[in-house]
């Protein structure tokens, strides 16, 4: 059997003479001209960034790998039993665009095994930190810490060579992520259970461990399983990817590029929509004092965020024109495990209002829902109520995709990203109105 780490090898060194091919024989194509709306407005829609990972159609979401998420679930092996794939299983086929078998992703899961260990001193950052310290700000601080650990930084100071970049940021990316589900699940219980740490236990994937450490039971494990792929990958351009992308292009290692690109998993615009989400709606409930949730009542609470000039949260987004399949994954999932469950009904509610309302309200380019809508319920429904502990599970899934793409990004040489500015005045001149 060939290991993750060959097969990879075998991978970048295939793919290497593809873009070298692109770069020397067809660099000046043009593939998008860049408007001053663009400019100014987040550079929608501009295409500059080449990830092969997983791509973001507006109208049928993501595929990761070429596969969409039902396609992804279906592929992967599974141990007996189980409905959902391993998170290594995943890790294996989004860094090499092969589906592995069930012994080749179980060899995964025995490596990670091998680097999960989490050293003392993260334990202690996090414990320094102020209690009413947000779990983001522990997980961001708890990834930095580890930053003297890096295979990457110390072999570039000691001067590799380009070609050999990819090996030690994969060890640095493999070692990080095996280490992820033990700081969650430790910032978890020390912020919100008083401290009661639950030890690893070994014999268990990824997946399983985690439910473990947070102190739930099966089928936690399965949603850990799920919500984690489902998080992973969402192409570049989003907040967190391109920082992270962005960060490791100066080849800063993957610690500090993580790190950095939880802190905009943060913002309320990207992933902490989940925390809001669930604040929202609790919220809401409150406020019915025992009254039976309406659709007219959902319709009038909606129009008071927007007159108040917020946003409703997990609606919308800025490349999808459809509802999130990852929204419809987790729904299906919700009416299989949990129909009757009250705050399900209620998401469910806003799902059939919500859309209509931002569409009359005129601004929105989409009135459908993202991923954030959803996954709160099913958190919420297992025993995780601390919602401000949402956005680290997204962290722990987006780290998947996106340490998978700085691996790559190393083996295929991309350079120190440097976009040019433009100052307003040029821009009106440009425009003619100046
Ligand atoms: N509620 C109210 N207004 C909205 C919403 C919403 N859910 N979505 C967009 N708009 C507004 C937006 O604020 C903007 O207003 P203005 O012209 O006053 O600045 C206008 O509609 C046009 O925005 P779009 O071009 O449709 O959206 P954009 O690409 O700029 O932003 C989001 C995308 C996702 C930031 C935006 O839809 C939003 O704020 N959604 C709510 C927060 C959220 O759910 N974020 C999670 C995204 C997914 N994730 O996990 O990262
Ligand atoms: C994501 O998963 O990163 C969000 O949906 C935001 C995005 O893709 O822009």
């Amino acid at each position: 059997m060939t290991t993750l780490k060959e097969t990879l090898q075998r991978k970048i060194e295939e793919h290497r003479p593809r873009t070298t091919r692109l770069l020397k024989e067809c660099s000046d194509v043009k593939i998008s001209d860049v408007t001053i709306g663009q400019a100014i407005g987040g550079a929608r829609g501009v295409k500059c960034l080449v990830t092969d990972t997983s791509y973001l159609d507006p109208m049928e979401g993501i595929r990761f790998r070429g596969k969409t998420i039902p396609e992804t679930f279906a592929a992967l092996p599974k141990a007996a039993g189980r409905e959902y794939p391993s998170v290594e299983s995943f890790w294996y086929y989004i860094l090499t665009g092969e589906i592995p078998t069930l012994e080749e992703a179980q060899a995964v899961e025995a490596d990670f095994k091998e680097r999960a260990q989490v050293p003392a001193y993260v334990f202690d950052v996090v414990r320094a930190l102020p209690a009413d310290s947000h779990p983001m700000a522990m997980f961001s601080s708890a990834i930095l810490s580890m930053q003297r650990e890096s295979i990457f930084a110390r072999r570039h100071r000691e001067g590799m060579g380009k070609m050999e970049y990819w090996d030690p940021m994969y060890e640095d990316c493999s070692n990080l992520l095996a280490r992820l589900p033990e700081i969650g699940a430790f910032i978890y219980r020390h912020k919100f259970k008083g401290g009661d740490i639950i030890a690893p236990d070994k014999s268990l994937d990824l997946g399983g461990n985690f439910a473990h450490m947070m102190g739930i039971g099966s089928p936690y494990d399965e949603v850990a399983r799920m919500y984690f792929i489902l998080h992973s990958d969402h192409e570049s351009g989003n907040v967190s990817a391109h920082t992270i992308h962005l960060v490791a292009s100066a080849l800063s290692d993957c610690y500090y590029a993580l790190s950095a690109g939880i802190n905009g998993l943060a913002g309320p615009l990207h992933g902490l929509a989940n925390e809001n989400v669930l604040r929202w709606t609790q919220k809401f409930m409150e406020g019915l004092e025992g009254q039976e949730p309406t659709e007219e009542i959902i319709r009038k609470a909606l129009w008071d965020t927007l007159n108040s000039g917020q946003v409703i949260p997990g609606y919308g987004h800025a490349v999808l024109r459809k509802t999130d399949p990852r929204y419809t994954s987790q729904r299906e999932f919700c009416l299989k495990n949990l129909p009757d469950y009250p705050l399900f009904k209620v998401i469910s509610m806003i799902y059939k209002v919500a859309p209509d309302v931002l569409k009359e309200h005129g601004k929105a380019k989409n009135p459908w829902p993202n991923v954030d809508a959803q996954s709160g319920v099913v958190q919420w429904y297992y025993g995780v109520t601390e919602y401000s502990f949402y956005t680290v599970l997204f962290g722990i899934g987006r780290a998947i995709g996106t340490l998978a793409n700085i691996v790559w990004d190393r083996a295929l040489g991309y350079p120190i990203e440097r976009p040019k500015s433009l100052t307003t005045a040029m821009l009106e001149e440009m425009a003619g109105i100046r």
